[in-house]
């Protein structure tokens, strides 16, 4: 048994920890102590000792979740379940200056429909970049169904780089999915409509409302979607749902299930049933099958039409060509998921309690011999579903989504009703397996389970609702992801994590060990276009431009100060904030904020960001550094100063409160030559040490080396006011020239701790 084990364990860390006997001893009686009292069992032990992540630890995967009408994704580490950011795409988002600094507001601009600003997304499934099949960390996409759009999230910074609005669609939810080497991204529609931008009745929804698929193309070099080489393929009016891009033997196919084929409309005003009693009659609806490379060539000819400035491929050709086929599904269909191998795809029906089972060779026979059960109402080939199957397996009442397990032949089911997840084997159509989940299961989601190399281990189940999982919070619950170990052949439940934004839909798992994000920008960087900024920068450099109408402020900010420290404008001048933060230390982002104009900013290490508004009110506005970037934090600040139309500024000399003497600079000149005794010790504790070879520590002496450049030159000025006996400024020089002394010993001090942390030797 495992959890006898759980001891012995103990006692072996503990022992290997150099614990004398007394010591273990205590600690054991210690641990049951904390059991009693918090009503632990054997079982809530093992499942923390598999998620506890002791302080500095990392995990070993990282989730993307989509954030559900936040319009963001969430990024946590499993097996921690700590939550690490939250990204912000369609959705303004002050913490990261998302919708508040020029770059950024020009990157949710590109998401305008129709020139009208969308403020939220409603974000449903995020898509990693795929290698040949497996995810390679490298872009990260996610769709919004309510405004059909599509973002792109760079995973070098974890920035949103890029919207693009689908020029066709009024609804969709098929994406994002991406084909095995991410040349396109898809998106299917979800509620038909008409592709033009125009009224049309509902009497003529057979005629003129249609479904879609489109293919965005995904230009790797730039990290961009190219709407000028992306097309759709025109589909009926059925509510096309999920979809998915085949691999391996179904490579160049893509898959997309639906409901309401019925194509019913609703009207219950009117006395009509309503719209889930009328698109629920039949007992099939289809998935789509599209040959998408073959689409992507007959587009490439010429054979697609221009609606809205975009390629489609209508039906007609599509059928004409052989591109397109229906194949029967049961019954109000969500999930269709490509296995690993690309030989199968699996439906689960929400209204049926099978999975099934597709076999795409069968299929590709049947499409080969021209073999078809019928046509639908637009003349699209349908398949035989019988002769379509490789199996169907009774899973539980209401399955909607399948993720894949490293295991051959293994794959998870979530079962919404039940609030249950399946393991079942879809090669031999068996069962193996079910766990209990708090409550109404949506997807789940599987370590890379939807490549061709699932790696196993773990399972989160996204559940729909919390009820009472939680300390209550009022009637709007968190939502509940449970991860679940599927290691063994039992499926263990190890921890619940409330997600306090959005609803997720659909999560991505990558192992950590793939992404390689970036600790700094290159000096200069305008983060959202990815190329050097024309407002960047350098100390020294800061300046006032006035160009056509507009005030530009070249300004840098580092470790305690925002130069310029004071801006005056003149009432009704159009000001333009350029910041470059010139830090190179990791994690020192600098904020700014200030009062009244709307303004908040984040500029991490390398960034430039600039902020464009009307200083339209005469007044005094300060503004601050937002984060609390060292020990003289409270005083980066500075002061926006606002002069009424017409009146002069002011030339009168500012009065310090504070009159320095000899005696004052001489105390001064004390505390700095003591400290510096301070930073001398630790830097020799530091060059004495092999810290060359820890990266973080040299990018830390890199960093004290830039502090003691600056206290180098203030102790020059320092000196040189000494030396004409003004002792007022001699004394706020020298004063400065200490503050970088602290902000280098501050940095050393932190470098001496990682050393010791991590195993330094001293070296000769
Ligand atoms: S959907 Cu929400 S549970 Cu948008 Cu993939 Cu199935
Ligand atoms: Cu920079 Cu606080």
């Amino acid at each position: 048994m495992k959890t006898k084990s759980f001891a012995p364990w103990l006692t072996a860390g503990a022992m290997a920890l150099g614990l004398a006997g007394f010591t273990t001893a205590a600690s054991a009686s210690a641990l049951d102590d904390v059991m009693k009292a918090r009503g632990l069992t054997q079982k809530d032990l093992l499942a923390a000792a598999k998620t506890y992540t002791p302080t500095g630890g990392r995990d070993e995967f990282i989730v993307f979740s989509s954030g559900g009408q936040s319009g963001q994704v969430i990024v946590y580490g499993i097996p921690s379940m700590r939550i690490l950011k939250y990204l912000a795409v369609f959705t303004p988002e002050p913490w990261q200056g998302y919708g508040f600094d020029d770059e950024s507001k020009a990157v949710l601009a590109q998401g305008k429909i129709r020139g009208k600003t969308i403020n939220y997304g409603d974000t449903h499934h995020p898509a990693i970049t795929e290698t040949n099949g497996d995810t390679d960390g490298e872009y990260l996409f996610i769709n919004d169904k309510a405004n059909p759009r599509m973002a792109v999230i760079d995973l070098k910074d974890f920035e949103t780089k890029q919207i693009v609005v689908n020029p066709i669609m009024k609804s969709e939810h098929g994406g994002s999915f991406v084909s095995p080497n991410s040349e396109y991204v898809m998106e299917a529609t979800q509620y038909p409509a008409p592709f033009a931008n125009e009224y049309v009745p509902l009497s003529q929804f057979n005629e003129k409302f249609r479904g879609a698929v489109t293919y965005w193309k995904f230009n790797r070099k730039e990290g961009r979607l190219d709407p000028s080489k992306s097309f759709s393929v025109e589909l009926p009016p059925y509510s096309q749902d999920l979809s998915d891009f085949g691999k391996g033997p179904s490579d160049g196919w893509s898959f997309t299930n639906s409901f309401c084929t019925e194509r019913y409309v609703g009207g219950i005003e009117k006395g009509r049933p309503p719209f889930e009693a009328g698109c629920s009659q039949k007992d099939t609806d289809f998935v789509h099958m599209i040959n998408w490379k073959k689409a992507a060539e007959l587009v490439a000819a010429g054979k697609a039409k221009k609606i809205n400035g975009h390629d489609v491929l209508m039906m007609d050709t599509a059928i004409k060509e052989g591109i397109l086929f229906l194949i029967p599904e049961p019954k109000s269909p969500h999930g269709v998921d490509v296995t690993p191998d690309g030989k199968y795809f699996i439906v689960a029906g929400k209204l049926d309690t099978h999975a099934s089972v597709y076999d795409f060779a069968k299929i590709k026979a049947l499409i080969d011999a021209k073999d078809f059960a019928g046509k639908d109402p637009y003349g699209i080939p349908i398949l035989d579903l019988k002769k379509s199957l490789h199996t169907q397996v009774q899973v539980g009442l209401g399955p909607l989504h399948n993720q894949y397990d490293s295991k051959e032949c293994i794959v998870y089911t979530s079962i919404y009703v039940d609030s249950q997840v399946t393991k079942w084997n879809y090669c031999e159509g068996k069962v193996l397996d079910k766990i209990n989940i708090h409550y109404n299961i949506g997807h789940l989601m599987s370590m890379e389970g939807d490549t061709m190399h699932p790696k196993g281990h773990y399972l989160v189940s996204l559940n729909k609702l919390a009820i009472d999982r939680f300390n209550p919070v009022g009637p709007l619950h968190p939502q509940n992801h449970q991860l679940i170990d599927i290691s063994g052949d039992k499926m263990q439940l190890l921890y619940d994590m409330p997600i306090p934004l959005g609803e997720p839909h659909y999560a991505v798992a990558i192992q950590a060990s793939k992404l390689k994000p970036k600790v700094r920008y290159k000096l200069g960087w305008d983060s959202r276009t990815d190329k050097k900024s024309p407002y960047r920068t350098r100390p020294g450099r800061e300046k006032v431009v006035v160009k056509d109408g507009v005030t530009h402020v070249y300004g840098t900010l580092i470790r305690s100060h925002i130069t310029p420290e004071i801006i005056e404008v003149e009432e009704g001048t159009t000001v333009s904030l350029h910041f470059t933060n010139v830090e190179r230390a990791e994690d020192e982002t600098h904020g700014f904020a200030i009062n009244y104009h709307d303004v908040n900013l984040s500029v991490e290490p390398g960034k430039t960001v600039s902020a464009t508004f009307v200083a339209d009110k005469a007044g005094v506005y300060p503004y601050y550094c937002t984060e609390f970037c060292s020990a003289l934090h409270l005083e980066m600040q500075g002061y926006l100063l606002v002069r009424p139309k017409g009146v002069k500024a002011s030339t009168d000399a500012v009065s310090e409160g504070q009159k320095y003497t000899k005696a004052d600079y001489d105390k001064q000149i004390g505390t700095n030559v003591a400290t510096q005794g301070v930073i001398d010790s630790v830097v020799g504790y530091i060059v004495a040490r092999n810290y060359k070879d820890f990266a973080p520590v040299v990018a830390l002496v890199e960093d004290a080396t830039d502090q003691l450049n600056f206290a180098a030159s203030a102790k020059k000025k320092s000196e040189d006011f000494a030396g004409k006996s003004d002792w007022q400024n001699a004394t706020l020089w020298a004063q400065q020239w200490f503050q970088y002394q602290v902000k280098a010993a501050d940095i050393g001090l932190r470098a001496k701790t990682y050393l010791d942390e991590h195993g330094a030797k001293v070296v000769k």
